[in-house]
């Protein structure tokens, strides 16, 4: 008897743990059907990328309708072409921001190769990063010491006194060395450097620029099917204390070589009195794109070697953009330079914004028309214009 009675206590307690388990079970599974899916490892798969979404042209939940969004991919061939950009390791994180706007806007559509130039070696974080960022390709290259350093021809005495009187006159990077290897180098050696020989067109980006409208054609086309070789998007009047004896020793250089200055040149853009006077225009090197067979040809060559043993470089603080804008404006045809209204750009302190809102709107532009330097005094853009017989853009003089 006592043993029946300890069995049936056995089944009456192992029935209520069964029911009170039940309970405990299913009590704790009802908020959990709540939560979110991601909350029960067991029964859903980790996070995983949606599918379809590189190339997918029927994204389903955004309000733009999907006809209205450009292609993924540019359809059709690549030109022979590639982005440039000299930088430190410590440009790394502003280098990046300049790298997401041009693919955001471009080049995630063409996916063109990137090259980085540095007179140091890049060190494995900035390779990384930049490579993750890029599209295209991506590589690296270190300036040859004799691209980076003072020629043999230059008194470094007096390069030295030079230096010392602009930090007294308080003139921008005037006490500064490297700034001025560094103008030296885009000047005249970029487009030869090993990595640069591989290619024919080039689109130079410094560090911090924006872009603030989609491009949505091929540029590096564009300035091919259109003959084209040079470029700008900004135009201004350079500080005439960097380069006091420029204009002179431009002047040498095409008295010693006047097969190199074509007829039908810009010379309007660049003097108003015929060419006796430089008016200190120039297009704002820091955005480029240009074609790198012309600055390996042996005008260009010529030009750059004639103003580097002037000394220029060194005994004043020549900026490359007034060196490559004299170049272009005098030994390439006025109607191969291109000035790109539809290319929105910034660099400090200022701002290119394409005149005429339907194109602003079309291409999802965030530039505000009225930073838009084009038609402000100080630029030359104008004068570009008038040069090329050009009709200004509808509504430019709202923007004066
Ligand atoms: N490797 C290397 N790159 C440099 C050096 N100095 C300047 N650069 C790069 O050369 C380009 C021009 O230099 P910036 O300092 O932007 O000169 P800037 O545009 O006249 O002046 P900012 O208004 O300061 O931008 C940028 O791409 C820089 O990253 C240098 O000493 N070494
Ligand atoms: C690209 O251009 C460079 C310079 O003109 C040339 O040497 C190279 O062969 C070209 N590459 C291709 C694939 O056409
Ligand atoms: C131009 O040439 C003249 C005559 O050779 C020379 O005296 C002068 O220094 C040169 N100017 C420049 C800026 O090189
Ligand atoms: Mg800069």
């Amino acid at each position: 008897m006592a043993g029946t009675q300890r069995y049936l206590r056995y089944i009456i307690f192992a029935i209520v743990c069964l029911i009170l388990l039940f309970f405990i079970s299913s009590s704790s599974s009802v908020p959990s059907a709540n939560w979110p899916t991601y909350g029960s490892p067991d029964t859903v798969p980790s996070p995983q990328p949606p599918k379809g979404a590189v190339g997918d042209s029927t994204p389903s939940s955004t309000p733009n309708p999907a006809n209205g969004l450009p292609p993924a991919t540019a359809a059709g061939d690549r030109m022979n072409a590639t982005f440039v950009t000299l930088a430190r390791n410590s440009d790394l994180w502003e280098i990046v921001k300049s790298i997401r706007h041009v693919e955001d806007r471009f080049n995630r559509k063409f996916n063109y190769d990137w090259v980085f130039l540095n007179d140091d070696d890049f060190n494995d974080e900035f390779k990384k990063v930049t490579t993750a960022l890029v599209s295209g390709k991506t590589k690296y290259g270190k300036i040859p010491k004799e691209h980076w350093s003072f020629p043999d021809f230059i008194d470094q005495d007096r390069a030295a006194r030079v230096r010392d009187e602009m930090k007294e006159k308080k003139i921008i990077y005037g006490d500064s060395v490297s700034y001025r290897h560094m103008c030296r180098y885009e000047s005249g050696f970029f487009f030869r450097h090993p990595l640069m020989l591989d290619y024919e067109w080039y689109w130079r980006v410094e560090p911090s620029i924006e872009l603030y409208c989609d491009i949505d054609y091929d540029t590096f086309r564009f300035m091919a099917e259109n003959k084209k070789k040079y470029s700008f998007v900004l135009s201004l009047y350079e500080y005439v204390e960097t380069i006091p004896t420029l204009w002179d020793a431009v002047k040498n250089f095409t008295s010693a070589h006047p097969e190199h200055v074509v007829e039908d040149n810009s010379m309007k853009f660049l003097s108003d009195d015929g060419g006796k006077t430089y008016n200190h225009c120039h297009f704002w090197s820091n955005f480029e794109i240009g074609n790198l067979n012309w600055l390996r040809s042996k005008a260009y060559v010529d030009y750059f070697d004639s103003l580097d043993h002037a000394g220029g470089f060194f005994y004043e603080r020549w900026g490359d953009a007034p060196v490559h804008s004299i170049a272009a404006a005098l030994m390439l045809k006025r109607d191969e330079i291109h000035f790109f209204n539809d290319i929105a750009y910034y660099h400090v302190p200022f701002t290119h914004c394409p005149t005429g809102e339907s194109y602003r709107l079309d291409h999802k532009c965030h530039c505000n028309p009225k930073d838009n330097f084009d038609w402000n005094g100080y630029s030359c853009t104008a004068r570009f214009y008038e040069t090329n017989d050009m009709k200004k853009p509808e509504g430019y003089e709202k923007e004066q």
